[in-house]
């Protein structure tokens, strides 16, 4: 029966790791994985649906503790999801679908590609400026990350944050357990002045989390254009969730890319090698082999276009003729009609104008803004206003 749903500290020497069944879908090997690439920790049981858990005494006990707080039948909210998503008019899907094993790493290689500045761009403010952005926020900080994913870029912080002061606690949020787990591991090596308690949630749940424990003066980070998929009122009920959690005086550093040339925009998201294509199309793959559907990924076309007046570059994918798919799990046929399109995703683009209006109705005020050298990518630091 799922229980823990958030692992306290069992005492010193103990660490409560809950494996999210979807990063490690087979429990055989996933108890197999544990042993051998993590020796510190011992498979203890394994049960239910792929569901591992484990009871395990950590070489950083003091210094890593993961709360997972993921629900424990992840395929439930896609089958439902799914199924409503084909119901509705145009047909769409949810962009938190892309991220599975594969999803991941083609977002991974998208970062790398010529097409797609976004990465490159913030990194490049990151390196020039982490100093100057700390040094904006007074005081001892903790830090607090939504959506941290591999990290990476979260370390030129931590580095510039360890430069002004001897100690860091870390406090990052990811939808992916498996991803907190390895990039903890790979920050903990790589700083022993860090301290890390991660939280496997969605970004809401993680939120209601963290509130209940007070905390010095933080710096939050949402980084990577990460706020692009919320459409504008969910914008809002984020940074006011964000807001809540902070005190007058706390910050964040929010990455949002700009509005720019519709070419430079759509190349971005459709790329000459066809990386972002297959990302796209990988959402039809993953429901082939979740929910049982016939999809035939050359049936359906990547179009990626960059809708002015919303300010947001969409994704579709297209069917290139009539034809009917059946998804298994749900029972349910599906037509779609030649050059009918399935709305994937949204990528809102900003102006430091819609910027400073996003801080002042969430409780912040956007106190400074550093550029990349081509001016494509904003990096954002919203002051938190008295409360
Ligand atoms: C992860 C949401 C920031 O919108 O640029 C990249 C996702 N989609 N290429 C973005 C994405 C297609 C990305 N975000």
């Amino acid at each position: 029966m799922p229980q823990v749903e958030v692992a306290e500290p069992q005492g010193p020497r103990q660490l409560l790791i809950e494996i999210d069944p979807l990063s490690y879908p087979d429990p055989v090997n996933s108890a197999r994985y544990l042993r051998a690439g993590k020796r510190e920790v011992e498979a203890s049981a394994i049960r239910g649906d792929a569901v591992l858990e484990t009871q395990a005494v950590a070489r950083n006990q003091e210094k890593f503790l993961i709360h997972n707080l993921v629900k424990r039948d992840p395929l439930a909210g896609l089958a439902e999801d799914v199924r409503r998503g084909l119901a509705t008019q145009p047909k769409r899907f949810l962009p938190k679908y892309f991220y599975d094993q594969l999803g991941s790493q083609l977002f991974e290689a998208i970062c790398l590609l010529p097409e797609y500045y976004l990465t490159r761009a913030e990194n490049e403010i990151l390196v020039r400026y982490a100093d100057e952005i700390v040094a904006s926020v007074t005081g001892d900080i903790t830090l607090l990350e939504m959506g941290s994913g591999s990290a990476s870029k979260t370390r030129l912080l931590i580095e510039a944050l360890l430069r002004k002061q001897p100690e860091l606690r870390f406090i990052p949020v990811d939808i992916s357990a498996s991803a907190l787990d390895s990039s903890s591991r790979i920050l903990l090596q790589s700083f022993p002045q860090l301290r890390i308690e991660a939280y496997a949630a969605d970004y809401f749940a993680g939120l209601a989390e963290i509130a209940k424990k007070p905390r010095p003066r933080t710096l939050a980070l949402f980084l990577g254009s990460n706020i692009s998929n919320f459409d504008p009122d969910d914008a809002l009920k984020f940074l006011r969730a964000l807001r809540q959690v902070l005190r007058a005086g706390d910050a964040l550093l929010l990455g949002a890319d700009l509005k720019k040339d519709r070419a430079v925009l759509e190349a971005a998201y459709d790329d000459a090698l066809g990386v972002t294509a297959a990302f796209n199309l990988n959402l039809l793959a993953r429901i082939n082999r979740e929910l049982r559907a016939d999809f035939n990924l050359r049936d359906f076309r990547h179009v990626a276009l960059y809708d002015e007046r919303e300010g947001r570059v969409e994704m579709h994918l297209e069917s290139a003729r009539e034809q009917t798919v059946n998804v298994g799990a749900l029972e349910l046929p599906i037509t779609f009609g030649e050059g009918e399109r399935m709305h994937t995703e949204n990528s809102y683009k900003y102006d430091l104008e819609g910027l400073s209006a996003l801080a002042a109705e969430t409780g912040f005020e956007r106190a400074e803004t550093w550029l990349d050298s081509n001016e494509r990518f904003s990096s954002n630091l919203f002051v938190a206003c008295g409360d």
